[in-house]
């Protein structure tokens, strides 16, 4: 008895250890064409969320390119950064019965039904860019960046830039999305304590969203003297704010900017000294979602969770990197 009862216990911790840990792999949905699937035979719905950002310009042109490249079918779509526009995409998706989803997911919750009704079909789908807050069990994998490590990055340019202490403000991404959410929490996991956030608002990751934002920041605090630093969520946003510095008076290098891309318009900031550093999020992913699609079309076994390498940019070699820039 008291052997049996250990044995449970065994059993059971390492059952609760394993799903601890999330399950690195995940077996496969098949296709019928397996485990001899090619490119060709694949269609591949990818329900963009939408067209906001220069990073979302390359993202899409990512998976054109290589659906074109490789001979998948891709159905596209653009849900204007609306998340009832992407279910219903991929709502039709899953009625046309296609091989693989690729869903970037405009904001993080919501998603289960869909995901469910996918999952029923027996489609598997891949998480793209921004993450879920969906049980892991609905989708199959997830391959993006790390937005929290995009925040850290970001905090520790603060923390070298001010070791006395500064106050900053935050010009945030969308709302409730996996990105804004991400960076906004490894942005003050790392920031020093002797440096404040004055006052965060959203400018939808859109440059037209961020510059009224930037104005109104600009009407109620003096930069330089009641902050002295911003951080950005992404390059878009940094630009239509530049406007709105500009407009002010405000000169490049009279504020620490740092800013998330590294898009050509980034790279540009940054050779104009209006940004301080840029943090890399790559919107290249058209190759791996589409390799993965495949694995899981043949029944391979794949990686739940595939986070792109990233670095930081700087003003230094800004103008040397940017010719060959890709996005
Ligand atoms: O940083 C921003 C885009 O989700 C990582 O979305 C992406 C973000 C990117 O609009 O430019």
């Amino acid at each position: 008895m008291f052997r049996f009862k250990k044995y449970v216990l065994l059993f059971v911790l390492a059952a609760t250890l394993l799903a601890a840990c999330g399950g690195a792999k995940a077996p496969a949905e098949e296709a019928s064409c397996a485990p001899n699937c090619k490119y060709t035979d694949m269609t591949l719905c990818y329900p963009q969320l939408g067209a906001e950002s220069d990073w979302r310009t390359a993202n899409t042109a990512s998976f054109k390119e290589t659906a074109g490249e490789y001979g998948v079918r891709l159905i596209f779509s653009d849900a204007q950064q609306k998340q009832e526009n992407q279910i219903s995409a991929m709502r039709a998706c899953i009625q046309q019965e296609v091989d693989v989803i690729g869903l970037p997911p405009v904001v993080e919750d919501g998603w289960d039904a869909v995901l469910t009704e996918a999952k029923n079909a027996g489609i598997p789908v891949i998480i793209v860019d921004r993450s879920v807050s969906a049980d892991e069990s609905l989708y199959a994998a997830h391959i993006g960046s790390d937005m929290k490590l995009e925040g850290e990055r970001a905090a520790e340019e603060f923390n070298k830039q001010f070791p006395n202490g500064a106050k900053v403000l935050e010009l945030s991404g969308t709302t409730g999305s996996g990105a804004a959410v991400g960076r906004a929490e490894g942005f003050r996991a790392k920031l020093n304590p002797n440096i404040e956030i004055i006052d965060s608002q959203t400018g939808n990751f859109t440059r037209a969203e961020a510059l009224p934002v930037m104005q109104a920041f600009l009407q109620k605090y003096k930069p330089g003297v009641d902050f002295q630093g911003i951080f950005i969520h992404n390059d878009d946003m940094g630009i239509g704010a530049i406007e709105a510095l500009k407009a002010a008076g405000v000169q490049p290098g009279d504020l620490f900017i740092v800013s998330v891309d590294g898009t050509r318009g980034g790279f540009q900031a940054m050779v104009d000294g209006w940004f301080q550093a840029d943090v890399e999020c790559n919107p290249l992913l058209g190759p791996q979602v589409l390799e993965m699609g495949l694995k899981l079309m043949n029944g391979e076994t794949i990686e739940r969770e595939v986070l792109t390498n990233e670095t930081v940019y700087y003003p230094d070699n800004a103008a040397d990197l940017l010719p060959s820039r890709k996005y």
